[in-house]
Formats: C-alpha cells, sequence, structure tokens
C-alpha cells in the first residue's frame, strides 16, 4: 500500500499552537516529528493549519511558513490563563493522567474553555474548502468536533488524542462529563495511543449518554463515529541521520570526557512534568548508591529536565522537589567536580539531545502515565551503534511496543532499583539482542505511517461522496 494519505481532499489541521515558532527574521516550523510529517501534507492538498500563535492578546493575520498556510487564533491573556493553564493543564492533565494530582474544576475557566473552543471551531468553518479533512489535535479541542459539525455538514472531521483517555470511574469525577463526550462524538473518527483509551472512552460515551457501540462504531444521531488505535511515532530517518553525523560523534565522546568517562552513564530526557516520574527514579539512583550497588565512580546520571507550564503551581512544587533531590544526592555522593547528577533544566538543541542519546548507555523513561513517550522511541532509533538499553514504565504507551525494553511498574520503588541495576550490568550480548528488537520494531513505524493510516481510515469514512474517496 502507498505510504501517501488515500486522498486529494485539503486537509485542515488544528491545534492548540500553530506548528511554527519566532525567530530573528520571522517564523520557523517548530522541531518535532508531528510538524515534519504533517507540513508536507498540508503543502501538497493546498491545506491550512489552525492554531494560537503562543503569545497571548496576538492578532496576527494569516501568514505562510513552508508553502502552508497558517491561520492564527487569538487568545487573550485571561484565556491563556483560565483554558489553557486553567482547564486545560490544572483541570484535564491531571484527571486525564490517573488523577496524579487534584484537578482544579472551575466554572470560570469552564467558561473559557468553551468560548476558545468555539472560536477555534467559527475559525475552521470559515476557512475550510468545501469537503475538506479537518484533523482536530488533542485535550485543548475536544469541544470542537461537536461545534463544527454544527455550522459544517460537508467536512469529514477527525480526533487525536496525544494523552492517555482516563477509565470512567476517573473521567466521570469531571464536572461537564457529558459535554466533552458530546464534543468528541461531532467526529467521524477519534484516534486514541492504546487500546484502554479507546475502551476507556467507549464505556464512558454508553455510561453518560446511552449509546450504542459495536466494533468499536458508536451511533450518533445523525451520524456514526469510529473509535480506533493510532500510536503516535517519531522521524525515525531524521533521528538515525542525526545520529550517524560526524559532529554528533564528536559531541559524544566530548560529553562522555566531561562527565570524567564513566563506565555507565545513565540519561533521562523529560519535560519537568509530575506525570513523569522524574523525582521517583532520582530516589531509585540514589538508594542504589546508598547501598553501592551503583559507585559515583563508575555510574553518574544525567537528567534533561525542559522547562514547561512554569505558571502552574503543581510544576513549580515538581521543579522544587525535584532540585531539593538532586541537591541531596549530589551532596551526599559528589565529588569536587564530579556531581553524580548532571542536571539540566534547559531546553537543548536537537542536535545536542541526540548526542546526549548516543553517549547515553542505559535510558530511564519511567512516567507515572504517558500517552506514548517519544523519548524512548528516539533513544532507540538513535542507538545506530545497536548497543544500549532502554528501561520504560509500563504506564508509558510505547511499552505496547516496546517489549524489548527493560519493562518496570515505576510505583514499586523495588522493581525500579532492580531494573537499573538489570540494565547497568546487562550482559553485551543480550543488550545488543533487545536493541535489534527496539529498533526493528520502530522502523516498522514512523510518523508519517502514522499520519497516513490515520487519514486513510478517517477519509474512508461514511459521510464523504463516494467519488473522492478513492
Ligand atoms: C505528549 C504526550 C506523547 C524534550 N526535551 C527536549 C526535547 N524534547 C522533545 C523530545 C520529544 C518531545 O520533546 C517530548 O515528547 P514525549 O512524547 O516524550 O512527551 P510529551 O511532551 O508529554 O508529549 C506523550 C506525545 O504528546 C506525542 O503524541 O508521546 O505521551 O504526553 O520529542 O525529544 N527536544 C529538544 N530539547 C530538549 O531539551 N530539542
Amino acid at each position: 500500500m502507498s505510504s501517501a494519505p488515500s486522498t486529494r481532499q485539503p486537509i485542515v489541521v488544528a491545534a492548540n499552537r500553530l506548528p511554527v515558532m519566532r525567530t530573528d527574521d520571522g517564523w520557523a516550523p517548530s522541531p518535532g516529528g508531528l510538524v515534519r510529517a504533517l507540513l508536507p501534507m498540508l503543502r501538497e492538498t493546498g491545506g491550512t493549519w489552525v492554531g494560537w500563535t503562543g503569545d497571548p492578546d496576538d492578532a496576527a493575520e494569516p501568514f505562510e511558513v513552508d508553502g502552508v498556510e497558517l491561520e492564527p487564533v487569538p487568545i487573550s491573556a485571561k484565556e491563556v490563563e483560565l483554558y489553557y493553564e486553567g482547564f486545560s493543564n490544572d483541570g484535564l492533565w491531571p484527571l486525564y493522567h490517573d488523577a496524579l494530582r487534584e484537578s482544579t474544576y472551575d466554572f470560570d475557566q469552564w467558561d473559557a474553555y468553551e468560548r476558545v473552543n468555539q472560536r477555534f471551531a467559527d475559525k475552521l468553518a470559515e476557512i475550510s474548502p468545501p469537503n475538506a479533512i479537518v484533523w482536530v489535535h488533542d485535550y485543548q479541542l475536544q469541544l470542537v468536533p461537536k461545534m463544527l459539525r454544527k455550522q459544517r455538514s460537508d467536512v469529514t472531521i477527525g480526533f487525536f488524542l496525544h494523552i492517555p483517555f482516563p477509565p470512567f470511574e476517573l473521567f466521570s469525577r469531571l464536572p461537564w462529563r457529558a459535554e466533552v463526550i458530546e464534543g468528541l462524538l461531532g467526529c467521524d473518527l477519534i484516534g486514541f495511543q492504546r487500546p484502554m483509551g479507546a475502551s476507556n472512552f467507549i464505556r464512558s460515551a454508553q455510561q453518560l449518554l446511552q449509546v450504542d457501540e459495536h466494533d468499536r462504531i458508536i451511533e450518533c444521531i445523525d451520524h456514526q463515529t469510529r473509535v480506533g488505535v493510532f500510536p503516535i511515532s517519531i522521524d525515525v530517518a531524521e533521528v538515525e541521520e542525526t545520529a550517524a553525523g560526524r559532529a554528533t560523534r564528536q559531541r559524544m565522546s566530548q560529553i562522555r570526557a566531561r562527565l570524567g568517562d564513566p563506565e555507565v552513564i545513565l540519561l533521562g530526557v523529560d519535560r519537568l512534568d509530575y506525570t513523569k516520574g522524574i523525582g521517583l527514579r532520582l530516589e531509585a539512583f540514589g538508594a542504589l548508591l546508598e547501598s553501592g550497588e551503583l559507585d559515583p565512580e563508575r555510574h553518574v546520571l544525567v537528567q534533561v529536565a525542559t522547562p514547561t507550564r512554569e505558571a502552574v503551581e503543581h510544576y513549580q512544587d515538581e521543579r522544587q522537589e525535584i532540585e531539593r533531590l538532586v541537591g541531596e544526592i549530589n551532596g551526599r555522593f559528589g565529588r569536587i567536580g564530579l556531581p553524580v547528577i548532571h542536571y539540566l533544566y534547559q531546553t537543548l538543541g536537537f542536535d545536542e539531545l541526540i548526542a546526549l542519546y548516543r553517549a547515553g548507555d542505559v535510558m530511564l523513561v519511567t512516567p507515572f502515565r504517558d500517552g506514548m513517550n517519544l523519548v524512548a522511541k528516539e533513544y532507540a532509533a538513535a542507538h545506530i551503534d545497536g548497543d544500549g538499553v532502554l528501561v520504560l514504565s509500563e504506564f508509558a504507551g510505547a511499552a505496547d511496543e516496546l517489549t524489548d525494553a527493560v519493562l518496570v511498574n515505576p510505583h514499586d520503588d523495588q522493581a525500579l532499583q532492580q531494573a537499573i541495576i538489570t540494565a547497568v550490568e546487562m550482559h553485551r550480548h543480550e543488550r545488543r539482542e533487545r536493541m535489534t528488537g527496539l529498533r526493528d520494531q520502530i522502523s516498522k513505524s514512523d510518523v508519517q505511517g502514522w499520519a497516513d493510516r490515520f487519514l486513510r481510515e478517517l477519509s474512508a469514512a461514511p459521510n464523504l461522496p463516494p467519488s473522492d474517496n478513492a
């Protein structure tokens, strides 16, 4: 089957953020596989991306980047606080991640969420060409499908949720639970990362709205909504090419030397988010130094924690706790000029990140809950040398596919310590065997294939005119 989407319909993407960042002389595409996979499709089909520029109160006019039309949706400073930091990131985010932190449920935040979703839907209704395919992304925009369908019955609407969809027992805490399900049921196709997300969603729809479902098709009044599983991936070729470059190899050796040429470099790379289990990982590392199973002269940990959502209190608390732990463990086990944890609260350049992946002998990916976790996939793709061990939480979506990782339940501190020791002491032969398995798995599915599959299924949705469906 061809990898191109089986549709020539114009594609319109809607996401909270436009796929660009400001540079000295204008805008450039943001880094990341998703943007690289979607921009060429939009260019080829004459499509558009609808989203926020990232600046509050920005009334930017439509503009073009890399031959793709971008349609800004303005969001005021107050709405950033209520819709984005509030409802999306302090309400939905913790709830959808196993209620790991207390969610805020606040009517003014919900009101702003509805208002911003309506603005997105209005913009999509205004600019989508006849019979367009509209692909809406993520938890910030769950009401858009229903709002758009009301105005434009000709368009085909898809939605992809990048984060987990929680079990009904948790989801039903949300005061506006029925409205969210109704919003999503405006779609022709809803995609989840894991089968669990799809079944959790179907159960919530059945419980709250008494819908009929068979074979993952939900009957709605004037259409059907199909529910599917589409595990996202990365731009494998880009990671491999960068990893193979001479500059990366040189930088990798330099990193090893700067770290004092330890026997084993352990690595963590995460947004500084309480879902990622960074603190737990640091505690496990500290406990193993304490027990003598790890040795500060032979083992070091590099933890990159990328700044994120700094205005939200749970994130400020998490940062404080992580920095306290780093200080405590370094204070106890570091030596002059040689800390045992190298902590970077920074966003690194892509090339530097790939060099770090290559330098990392053991990658620690230990979230309590994660939709997929692309870092796990990037680490394996970067290990073109066929060596390196991935320790991976069972609670990351990636665990469904990356079964050659050392899988672990991060809630179990003894199991986590044991997994780290297993990885550090693993025989070269087993390391290579497992890394081959991981790399085989990743080479089967990259982000382009993911987007093609979603759009193929969406364009086969029954409400497209048959002539456009070939
Ligand atoms: C959400 C879901 C799902 C990180 N630090 C730096 C940096 N990164 C890049 C990584 C990776 C991306 O950010 C993070 O992706 P993850 O998948 O790990 O996590 P979330 O940000 O939480 O993403 C997640 C994803 O959506 C996609 O559907 O997998 O479950 O939560 O690509 O490389 N990149 C650079 N410097 C850094 O310091 N350049």
